[in-house]
């Protein structure tokens, strides 16, 4: 049988250049995240583009773990990586640590931001926060069913320029979108789509003190990534992220990544 580029039959294909390969971790181009408050959609999401079975229901809080599945597109492979909810990349608990250290050590080729739109405000600090620490994001607006019944418009290009990332409105429980979200999540990790992610300016007297702490974690943590999101952790004064530097837990985070690697096609995967 004639096979495709992706090593899948060419006949698994949907017409959107998707190919579901479930658990087949086998080797990949992009690593991409899925992330997003709580109860969002996220691994609705995940099992539509994997063809897996993650766990989801109707309360928050369903996944604990990571859990990870694969999808090929147009020839490239992507390890699509599930991730617990999280309201913040401040929050503390287990599971948001789970989700909070792979944004930030993990090194995602792109970042999937899954959102309600029924409570976009809310769910607006976790992606300000997220594109604080990454260019390659995705915001997959969801639950546009639930909006459009409570009569909530969101005008979702003006919300593309306004946070500089792709937007792209989704019913993941109907798989209405996705072949979009797809697209851009391709785009982003490929360097097709060039994002302008929206940032908060920093007064010039923390940005001096970042100078100087951002060059010194580098040297003391080699290979961190978002030494910066940790530097202004540090001058907030946070315990938790002290202690990790202290005890060494932050540079085994950094390990794995840099020992369990292997690069195909000269993109990371771990
Ligand atoms: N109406 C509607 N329901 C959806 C949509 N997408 C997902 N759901 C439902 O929303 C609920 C939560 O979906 P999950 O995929 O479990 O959400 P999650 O973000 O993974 O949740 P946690 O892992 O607990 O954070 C499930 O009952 C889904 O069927 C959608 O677009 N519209
Ligand atoms: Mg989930």
């Amino acid at each position: 049988m004639e096979s495709c580029a992706c090593g899948a039959p060419v006949s698994c294909g949907t017409k959107q250049g998707l190919i579901r390969l479930g658990i087949d971790l086998s080797h990949f181009d992009y690593v991409v995240a899925i992330a997003g408050n709580p109860n969002t959609g996220k691994s609705t999401v995940f099992n539509a583009l994997t063809g897996l079975k993650q766990h989801t229901g109707n309360w928050p809080g369903k996944t604990v773990a990571r859990m990870e599945g694969m999808f090929a597109h147009h020839g490239k492979r992507f390890k699509l990586v599930d991730l617990p909810g999280t309201y913040s990349l401040l929050s503390m608990t287990v599971d948001e640590e789970v989700a909070r250290d792979f944004l930030l050590f993990g090194q995602p080729d792109t970042t999937v931001i899954v959102v309600d739109a029924t409570n976009l405000e809310r769910n607006l600090n976790l992606v300000l926060q997220v594109l604080e620490i990454t260019d390659r994001a995705v915001v997959c607006l969801n639950l546009m069913d639930e909006a459009q019944r409570r009569g909530i418009t969101i005008d979702d290009r003006e919300l593309a320029r306004e946070l500089g990332v792709p937007v792209v409105p989704t019913v993941a429980r109907r798989r209405e979108g996705l072949d979009r979200l797809v697209e851009a999540i391709a785009g982003v990790a490929t360097g097709a789509i060039r994002t302008n992610p929206r940032r908060l300016p920093c007064d010039p007297q923390t940005q001096a003190a970042l100078d100087e702490l951002v060059p010194l974690l580098e040297n003391a943590v080699p290979g961190l990534p978002n030494a910066r999101w940790v530097a202004m952790r540090l001058l907030d004064g946070d315990e938790r992220v002290i202690e990790a530097l202290e005890n060494g837990e932050l540079a085994q985070l950094v390990r794995p990544r840099n020992s369990a690697t292997t690069r195909i096609e000269g993109v990371v995967s771990a």
